[in-house]
């Protein structure tokens, strides 16, 4: 089994006696739907509509092939697809025989593929010719050289690495393959992070499928429902907060689409009559104005009853104008892939949806807001939030150092966020994690500083948010460069660093560059006055 740091014996019976784990593995979420509605459709993909039935014969296809090509319990494996019907069919199947993925974003690249599969050494690895790493073999002979005993690619001919040909029917799943034990880890999720290295989050069975269950009920999710999946399929909040599981687990429809580009969207909806979307505050803004620019578009809309904002601060009078200009409902969703989430519920009066991130799924979610000593702090008065409950994990995946930092002596997981509470209610106010949330992708400062300082010129990096209208922040790097080093262009440092690996997203929007860091009374870069020097540039 795959280690991970449990939830105590007390706390996890309680979890249970409540009905929140009910020792169940996640594919237990297709079997129902076998029973109750085989045919109905579960995914439309492009032009492919795939039954619940054709989603569970392909996920079998691939498990058994996967289980008798050697896979079982305990392995691991590493995904990397795009908004493909693949990536639901790939998630079950492995979750069939207790091989626990990682599924990593599209965007992500060498850095953050190389990172992940040296932190759980994959025995597959399921990527797409579409993606650059995977255009030729080079990478996937790396991976195999370090482990990894075979690679399947989407957009592949040839039958023994073609992830088409492994879905189709090949052997019976042996007996003894099966899910891992339900409050074992079911797979992996990323973190936004603050430290240098990306960290995983393992999340067990019986945790996930409770936030799952949960949230498709808050979200009023049934059969009827059909969910829009723009932001990338792997986030936590497009799978499961109530995402494509919670449409899964309720017998409705998801309708895949390739980014939360406002036209073709639109274009979706009205062709596949969409009732809900998830969506980052930056996709919202661009929705907004596309219908503003077009009012006829909103006629196309008709059938969208339910927009879920989450992932990054949402200003109140932007979730305004949502039911305005898009004639939907609005739920505010504050969730991370760590476990807590917040959803205002659907019954709230207007001066809650649009002025709150919402309040916890589970009764049992224990939520502290705590001033810089760690003392509670009192309703209304904005402080550190930190929380454990029946979803919210214990521990990142083998790293013991970071855990002692980011969780207290009673087991509470402190997020870097700032939030005030109010009835219940949490608004989120602030950020204290060395992050940068750029429009919802999540930047860690520390990660980008350290790649920057592998440059023979540059001998200090700071990356700070800077505010930005679209994305809510930007990033700046500020560097200090070796005596007599010539200046750097912004061209060459990007250069610099897309030729380390790193994702796109976590390039440096600008850099500055100066004589020394300013520094703290002891002795750490000072941030704040980076931000306030960027703040006065604008000013
Ligand atoms: C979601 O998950 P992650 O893991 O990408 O990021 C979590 C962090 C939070 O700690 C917070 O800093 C920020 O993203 N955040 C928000 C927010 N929702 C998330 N900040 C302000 N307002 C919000 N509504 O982002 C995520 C996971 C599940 C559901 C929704 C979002």
């Amino acid at each position: 089994m795959i280690e991970f740091t449990r939830w105590p014996k007390d706390q996890a019976r309680h979890y249970r006696d409540a009905g929140y784990w009910i020792d169940q593995p996640l594919t237990q979420i297709l079997d129902a739907q076998l029973s109750a509605q085989a045919e109905a459709v579960a995914i439309v993909c492009g032009d492919r509509r795939i039954t619940y039935a054709k989603l569970d014969r392909m996920s079998r296809n691939l498990a058994a092939r996967l289980a008798e090509a050697g896979l079982s319990q305990g392995d691991r494996a590493l995904v990397q697809l795009p908004n493909v019907a693949e990536f639901y069919v790939v998630f079950f199947a492995l979750l069939r025989i207790g091989v626990a993925p990682v599924n990593a974003l599209f965007s992500h690249r060498r850095m953050e593929m190389a990172e992940y599969a040296r932190q759980i050494q994959p025995a597959v690895v399921i990527g797409s010719r579409a993606h650059e790493l995977f255009r030729d073999d080079a990478f996937a002979a790396e991976l195999q050289e370090a482990g990894a005993r075979h690679v399947l690619l989407l957009g592949e001919d040839a039958p023994e690495i073609s992830l088409a040909h492994w879905l189709t029917a090949g052997p019976e799943l042996p007996a003894g393959a099966g899910p891992s034990p339900a409050d074992e880890v079911a797979f992996f999720q990323l973190s936004g992070g603050s430290t240098g290295t990306p960290k995983l989050i393992p999340r067990t069975h019986n945790d996930y499928d409770y936030s799952v269950r949960a949230s498709a009920e808050i979200c009023g999710v049934t059969s009827a429902t059909r969910f829009l999946c723009a932001l990338p399929a792997a986030h936590n909040f497009p799978l499961s907060s109530p995402g494509a599981l919670g449409v899964f687990h309720a017998g409705g429809t998801v309708i895949l689409a390739a980014s939360p580009e406002p036209l073709a969207c639109f274009d979706l909806i009205e062709a596949e009559g969409v009732t809900m979307v998830p969506l980052v505050p930056p996709a919202v803004a661009l929705w907004l104005r596309a219908v503003e620019e077009s009012p006829e578009r909103r006629a196309g809309l008709a059938t969208l009853d339910l927009m879920l904002v989450g992932g990054a601060s949402f200003a109140e009078a932007t979730a305004r104008r949502v039911p305005e200009i898009l004639g939907c409902r609005l739920q505010q969703v504050f969730g991370m892939a760590e476990g807590l989430v917040n959803y205002t519920r659907l019954d709230d009066p207007d001066g809650i949806v649009f002025a709150m991130q919402g309040r916890p799924i589970s009764p049992d979610d224990e939520i502290r807001v705590l001033d810089d000593q760690g003392h509670p702090v009192p309703d209304g008065v904005p402080g550190a939030l930190a929380t454990r409950g029946p979803y919210t994990f214990r521990g990142y995946y083998r790293s013991p150092e970071h855990n002692a930092q980011a969780f207290d002596a009673d087991g509470f997981y402190h997020s870097g966020d700032v939030v005030v509470r109010e009835g219940g209610y949490l608004r989120v106010v602030g950020r204290i994690k060395d992050q940068i949330n750029r429009g919802g992708e999540k930047i860690a400062s520390e990660e980008v500083e350290n790649l920057l300082m592998r440059h023979p010129d540059i001998t200090h990096a700071a990356l700070v948010a800077t505010p930005d209208a679209h994305l809510g922040e930007k990033s700046c790097a500020f560097l200090v460069l070796r005596d007599g080093a010539a200046r750097l262009s912004p061209p060459a440092l990007r250069r610099h660093l897309l030729d380390a690996g790193v994702a796109e997203y976590k390039l440096p929007d600008r850099f500055r560059i100066l004589p020394e860091l300013p520094l703290t009374a002891v002795g750490k870069i000072d941030k704040r006055r980076l931000r306030d020097s960027l703040l006065a540039e604008t000013a």
